[in-house]
């Protein structure tokens, strides 16, 4: 296994020093930032995840800031989500896409104040797109990267530890909503949400100094609820089935075949750059479209291309990521299959690295 060389362009973040002393194992790039893949090992990481509490630097999350009398309206040109009833203190996940309908980056949009928003986005440069939108269109907004960098607290424990640092009052947050809390003087948002099915929170560490006391107040505070390092795990968010923007879609696909169609109110999201292309294929519907599949035989490796889906001689999809999950005893995936391939139930075939192996498309996800 070869290394990643460090360097100025591959952004460390303000937690990097506690991960690295939580003993990180492994890292992928993710916005030219260092994301951590593994700490003991991606299943050890997993249980562990299922049964304690984790802390992850997830900083990869960047903001993007739109602060003006043009914030709301901007917003509402980058997603076909309709949010004229989206309050302050609520996040919205949200796909973005492009003139064509294309996806663009799928972020959580942080309502702060009608003046005032974040979007937490994931692996693409959408900063470029913003401000290309905000410039051609003239419109009165401040298009900025701020010092934000999200802290996630995961794990069916995160509760009790967050309370020992915040105070009772996080144990009210319900799910993508948010509050401010203090500490060392700052006033942070911190919402119940985070890129597992475990549950837990997001703290959004604004001003990079305060990362690190932030960081070890955590860790003190957990120490007897086996808190460890944690960073999003690849089996768990299969099971859960969150998607990976540029693994599982990228802007050749529409949010209909991404399956958030239920993001998207696309009649009524007047002003979304790419309304026109999806109103037409939103009703049309979409000819193939993201599934649950479980693949029998040999745990798989890690998905790093495409593996066709087929049946006999027909390529009728491909799958875009993969692990071997010890709680179902099989290996679970994500794939793009077509209309006629897509039913429950569905007999297949995945050309992995080991081989052909049978596999079953399903509707639901494992959780
Ligand atoms: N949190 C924050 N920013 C993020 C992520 C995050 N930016 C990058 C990446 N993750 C963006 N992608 C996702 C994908 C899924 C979810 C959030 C961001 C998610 N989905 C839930 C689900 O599908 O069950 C809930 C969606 C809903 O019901 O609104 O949470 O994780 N800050």
């Amino acid at each position: 296994m070869a290394l990643i060389s460090l360097s100025r362009r591959l952004r460390r973040t303000p937690f990097s020093d506690g991960v690295e002393a939580a003993g990180v194992r492994g890292y992928t790039v993710y916005n030219r930032m260092l994301l951590p893949t593994m700490f003991r090992s991606v299943e050890e990481d997993y249980r562990h995840l299922k049964e304690a509490v984790q802390i992850w630097d997830v900083a990869v999350e960047r903001q993007v800031e739109l602060r003006g009398p043009d914030a709301g309206r901007l917003m509402q040109m980058l997603t076909p989500r309709d949010l004229r009833s989206m309050l302050p203190g609520q996040c919205y996940y949200v796909p973005i896409v492009d003139e064509t309908g294309g996806m663009l980056n799928d972020p959580v949009a942080v309502k702060l104040a009608e003046d005032r928003w974040w979007i937490s986005i994931a692996d693409s440069d959408l900063l470029l797109w913003v401000k290309g939108v905000a410039y051609g269109y003239r419109l009165d907004v401040l298009v900025t990267e701020p010092d934000v960098s999200p802290l996630a607290i995961q794990g069916p424990k995160s509760d009790e530890l967050m309370s020992r640092v915040f105070g009772d009052r996080v144990r009210d947050l319900r799910f993508f909503r948010f509050g401010w809390f203090e500490f060392m003087g700052r006033d942070l948002v911190i919402a119940r949400s985070g890129y597992s099915k475990q549950g837990g929170f997001e703290i959004y560490v604004e001003g990079s100094d305060i990362g690190m006391p932030l960081w070890n107040a955590l860790i003190e505070a957990g120490k007897d609820l086996d808190v460890h390092a944690g960073c999003p795990n690849l089996i768990e968010r299969i099971e859960g089935g969150l998607l990976s923007y540029g693994n599982d879609m990228t802007e050749d696909n529409t949010p209909h075949e991404c399956g958030l169609g239920r993001f998207c109110n696309t009649n009524t999201a007047i002003g979304c750059v790419g309304r026109d292309a999806l109103l037409r294929v939103a009703k049309e519907g979409p000819v193939k479209q993201i599934r649950p599949i479980e693949i029998h035989g040999s745990a798989v490796p890690p998905c790093d291309r495409l593996w066709p889906v087929m049946d006999g001689d027909l390529h009728v999809g491909n799958v875009s990521s993969a692990a071997w999950s010890p709680d179902y005893n099989t290996n679970v995936a994500i794939g793009m299959v077509r209309m006629t391939h897509w039913n429950t139930g569905t007999e297949l075939d995945v050309i992995t690295p080991n081989g052909v192996q049978p596999a079953t498309v399903y509707e639901a996800f494992w959780t």
